[in-house]
């Protein structure tokens, strides 16, 4: 039903959206048909900022669009200053967010009159750029030869602190913060090494941070940029090559680059503009968005957003750099591994398709039909009580939750097929979870437009699927007092005993960190500290580690 309300929600949109459009055909806007209203260089610049610190993500640099709709002045310039302030205040059911309290209505203005001028083309950010950023801090015979605190780091948690440019590291055993340490802006992942020693973290801005877990205190030990906006980094899994290399794609300039993992050391640089698996037309802007780590060859393997490509980078010899290439469909987001770690499933989120990628014959298994806009973060691995072993995804764009059947050899018929389909709270879903010693499925909605779902999780019970979902009021147990929460992506302990959520509070960012007790669904704990400024992604060692999901 949820699905349904919220496809109409698209759909009435769609009408207010060609409305407007009529009316502002009709002659409403005040410049000429055709031209960009008037901007001082101030103006244009501020804009241009904003642009590419919140829009560029889900609309691309050049605006070409992809998780968000096309923004190039062909459409723009019909659609004209008023209506483009109006979309940008109040967002869409379709997971445009609502910048209302974020923004304040004159950067809105200067937005929405900046987004009708032709985009500026970025600079290219080469080696020698990339170079004159690294910096080894510490170098690898300076670091210590053992851990030396007397911390669990199975159990440690990577907490990316958004808007303090920051990561905190949380001992899970004592819901203590172990240190802040500055990074990039707003941190999008943290990736673990094969060893379980250097923690890998990612800005938005494309700043690496390599931090040495074994310290006294754990810090950078090395930094560098690769690029000017980013998304995702990786270290070498592969048997024989632990801890060897790191990679880390960038939304800009559109390329990946591999370095040395112990230093980042920035070894080669790989641009990934080429052309659409569809239509095979030549894209500018081919953005690299999730990597993972072959545990079956010394591969990389790559999500080209807009081409619709996945690439297998063996690294066993990078100066004879073979690249595999797999077309899929566009626009390939995130994704994760099946239980058996052997297939990649990765979500083309505008083809409403999972890629299956066998990493070990390095061949497309299967295109699935899902839901609308799968976004699985790294999806769910469980055994489902008829279907036997599934991975699932959650979906933007409806309120369905898919389960694709992985057991090729003893379930051949059921192998790659949406074999059962569950109805979450709402669509507007970022991340789904659960852990192999727990009974519970977690759905996030966060950006559904209904504050209740959007502030509240979906748990089912694993053991029974037929049940439906119970809704938790995750916001609600923060106590962050009045105003709009935001509650982002479900991560597990080390032992899949609790769940932590981040929640804040958007009126005065406050925020905290929600420790649910996994077996009973009830609140354990609140992680508050005035230093935990806009908490998003969480990520454990060990489940990072060890790809557990
Ligand atoms: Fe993410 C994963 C890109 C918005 C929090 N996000 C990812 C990955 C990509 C991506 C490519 C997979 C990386 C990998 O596995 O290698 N995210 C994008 C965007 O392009 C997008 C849509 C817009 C943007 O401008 O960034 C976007 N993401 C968000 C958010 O708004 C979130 C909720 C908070 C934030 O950072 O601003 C957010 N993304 C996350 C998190 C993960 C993630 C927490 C990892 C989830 C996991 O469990 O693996």
């Amino acid at each position: 039903m949820r699905s349904k309300s919220v496809l109409k929600s698209i759909a009435l949109l769609g009408t207010v959206f060609a409305l407007t459009l009529g009316s502002q055909l009709a002659g409403a806007a005040e410049p000429a048909a055709g031209q960009a209203p008037a901007m001082t260089d101030e103006e244009f610049n501020t804009a241009k900022q904003i642009y590419f610190d919140r829009c560029a993500g889900c609309h691309g640099v050049l605006r070409k669009g992809a998780t968000g709709k096309p923004l190039t002045t062909d459409l723009t310039l019909k659609l004209g200053t008023d209506y483009l302030k109006g979309f940008i205040t109040y967002g869409s059911p379709g997971g445009m967010p609502n910048w209302g309290g974020t923004l304040s209505e004159k950067e809105i203005d200067i937005l929405s009159r900046y987004l009708q001028h032709t985009p500026p083309m970025p600079p290219e950010f080469g080696m020698k750029e990339i170079k004159n950023t690294w910096k080894v801090v510490i170098p690898a015979d300076k670091r210590p030869s053992k851990q030396m605190n007397a911390i669990n780091l199975a159990n440690l948690f990577s907490v990316t602190l958004r808007d303090s440019g920051q990561i905190a590291l949380i001992d899970g055993d004592t819901k203590k913060i172990v240190n802040i340490i500055k990074t990039g802006f707003a941190v999008h992942i943290s990736r673990i090494s094969s060893s379980g020693r250097y923690l890998f973290v990612v800005g938005r801005d494309a700043k690496i941070n390599l931090i040495d877990l074994w310290m006294e205190k754990p810090d950078t030990v090395a930094e560098i940029k690769v690029g000017m906006e980013a998304r995702s980094v990786e270290t070498s899994k592969f048997k024989g090559w632990e801890d060897k290399y790191a990679i880390a794609g960038s939304y800009w300039p559109p390329q990946y680059v591999i370095m040395d993992g112990n230093t980042l050391e920035p070894l080669k640089i790989v641009s990934t503009r080429g052309n659409t698996v569809d239509t095979q037309e030549f894209h500018p802007e081919p953005r690299v968005a999730a990597i993972v780590a072959s545990h079956e060859h010394p591969d990389f393997i790559i999500n080209v957003k807009e081409t619709g490509q996945v690439l297998l980078v063996n690294y066993a010899d990078i100066e004879n750099l073979n690249v595999t290439s797999i077309g899929t469909a566009p626009f390939l987001h995130d994704g994760g591994w099946d239980a058996t770690h052997r297939y990649f499933m990765t979500a083309a989120n505008k083809s409403n398709k999972v890629a299956v990628i066998d990493s070990k014959t390095r061949k497309l298994t299967k295109m699935v039909e899902v839901g609308a806009i799968p976004h699985p973060g790294r999806g769910a691995n469980f055994v489902d009580p008829q279907f036997g072993p599934v991975w699932a995804t959650s979906h933007l764009g409806d309120a369905s939750i898919s389960l694709i059947g992985t057991d090729p050899e003893k379930r051949p018929d059921q192998a790659w097929k949406v074999v059962r389909t569950l109805q979450g709270a709402g669509g507007g879903s970022l991340f789904i979870k659960t852990h192999p010693k727990s009974k519970n499925l977690w759905v996030d909605a966060a950006l559904n437009p209904e504050a209740k779902i959007s502030q509240s999780i979906a748990v089912f019970d694993l053991n029974d699927l037929n049940k439906k979902f119970e809704l938790l009021p995750i916001a609600e147990w923060a106590g962050l007092g009045e105003g709009v929460k935001r509650v982002v992506q479900p991560e597990y302990s080390a032992d899949g005993s609790e769940v932590w959520f981040s929640v804040w509070n958007g009126k005065d960012q406050k925020s905290a960190i929600v420790v649910v007790d996994d077996k009973t669904r009830k609140l354990k704990t609140v992680i508050k500290d005035d230093k935990l400024i806009t908490p998003t992604g969480k990520f454990n060692v060990t489940n990072t580690q060890k790809d557990i999901y």
